[in-house]
């Protein structure tokens, strides 16, 4: 099974009982009745299979936790200082590691099954499977501060992805903490999303944000994310541990150049066909065309660039109403004389309550003509 996985691409390997992670369902049942999930619903069902592999499937005896290093070369926040730029977080410009890990861990899997009389299953992210636990119990690194999963030799650029089997495997001994008195990743969160060490409120995090949440988002984090458009790297890049990460080997997932530091002019301008041509393959399509404009649009309010209000204004009578109110927002942050000529007019015309307050925005008012 080792040889198979490192032929696959994978960077560990490492076995844990069905029943190592005894913690997990309270601390999963806090986490959601503090209602640090957000709108993602779909964490809060089949909670009592999440937290026990037991119980998801209760013939299974052991949990072979892999990971894959997506590690990249250069500096992943070096595109934040570029303004007129958006910034896509490392694992979201290459494509979707859901698709490339999942017919590598059935790969691995068939190895086990051929074993006779024994059964496997395989689950990469989407499934009721907490990866992180887990891959903890089974000593792939430990989950952080920042709560993602860190590995000595991988820092926080490790892929999860699990075997669930009915095999007896012996298992590997757990990782332990080794953050210390470390709190960086901690300090550099945008938005304050960690109430505490090791526990993230989704709701403030931009990876959720930015990637999940599918309404307006709230103004309160709009200066917070920046120019990140999909999802965020800050802080696990400052992870101390990140030092011993080489570069990701698997050439399935090798970054697309292309879609680094893309010009926000040009993003503001895709339609659902270019952005679907654009994306293609990539975790990026997940969000689809309407909630991806309104993050440019987060990012070009942001810009600090008078010249990206013509791209604002072009989505002013989008059909989305995502787009029409940060299309506002962001005119208001470039070009708040010219939004508030036109703010008049647009209140009378637009349908939609939500996009109506932000042409209403008290700012505006103020420099309405008497
Ligand atoms: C929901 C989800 C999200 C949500 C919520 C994240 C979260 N931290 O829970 C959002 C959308 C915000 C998100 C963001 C990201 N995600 Co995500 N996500 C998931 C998913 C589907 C479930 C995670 C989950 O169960 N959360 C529920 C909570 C209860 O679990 P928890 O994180 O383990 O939190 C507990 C621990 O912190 C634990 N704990 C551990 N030690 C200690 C110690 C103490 C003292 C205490 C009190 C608690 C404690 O208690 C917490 C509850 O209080 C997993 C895939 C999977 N099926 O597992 C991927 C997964 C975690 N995501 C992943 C990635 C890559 C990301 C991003 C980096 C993407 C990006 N660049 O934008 C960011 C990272 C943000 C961050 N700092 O976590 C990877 C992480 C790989 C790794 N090495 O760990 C996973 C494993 C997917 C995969 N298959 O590779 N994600
Ligand atoms: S991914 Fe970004 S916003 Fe989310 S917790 Fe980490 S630093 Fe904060
Ligand atoms: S940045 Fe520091 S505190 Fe955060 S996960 Fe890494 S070692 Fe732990």
């Amino acid at each position: 099974m080792l040889a198979r996985a490192e032929s696959e691409g994978f960077s560990a390997v490492r076995v844990a009982s069905v029943d190592s992670i005894p913690q997990a369902p309270a601390r999963l049942a806090g986490w959601l009745d503090a209602g640090n999930h957000g709108d993602m619903a779909w964490m809060t069902e089949r909670t009592a299979e999440r937290a026990a592999p037991g119980v998801l499937w209760p013939e299974a005896r052991s949990v072979v936790m892999l990971g894959m290093s997506y590690a990249g070369e250069g500096d992943p926040l070096a595109v934040l200082g570029q303004r007129d730029r958006g910034a896509i977080s490392l694992y979201a410009r290459r494509r979707d590691y859901h698709d490339v890990i999942k017919g590598k861990l059935k790969s691995v899997a068939g190895v086990l099954a051929a074993r006779g009389e024994v059964d496997v299953k395989v689950f990469v992210d989407t499934a009721p499977v907490m990866e992180k636990p887990l891959a903890e119990a089974a000593g792939l690194g430990w989950q952080g501060k920042h709560t993602v999963l860190v590995s000595r030799t991988h820092g926080s650029w490790l892929f999860l992805g699990a075997i669930y089997t009915t095999a007896e495997l012996p298992p590997d001994a757990p990782e332990r903490d080794h953050c210390g008195s470390c709190t960086r990743c901690l300090d550099i969160c945008p938005t304050a999303a960690f109430p505490a060490p090791y526990q993230l409120d989704a709701r403030r995090c931009i990876a959720y944000l930015t990637i999940e949440h599918q309404g307006h988002i709230d103004t309160e984090f709009r200066e917070g994310i920046g120019n990140r458009i999909f999802g965020c790297d800050d802080c696990l890049v400052v992870c101390p541990w990140n030092k011993f990460a080489q570069a990701a080997q698997e050439t399935r997932l090798a970054l697309r150049d292309e879609l680094d530091a893309l010009p926000l002019a040009e993003l503001a301008m895709l339609d659902d066909a270019t952005f679907r041509k654009l994306f293609a393959g990539t975790p990026v399509k997940r969000t689809g065309r309407d909630r991806f404009i309104r993050n440019v649009l987060i990012a070009i309010g942001n810009s600090g660039e008078p010249a990206l209000a013509a791209s604002a204004e072009a989505l002013i009578d989008d059909p989305s109403p995502l787009v029409r109110a940060m299309a506002a927002w962001a005119l208001l942050r470039l070009a708040p004389e010219r939004a508030a000529a036109l703010a008049p007019g647009r209140l009378a015309c637009e349908p939609d309550a939500d996009v109506r307050a932000e042409w209403a925005n008290p700012d505006l008012r103020k420099l309405e003509p008497a």
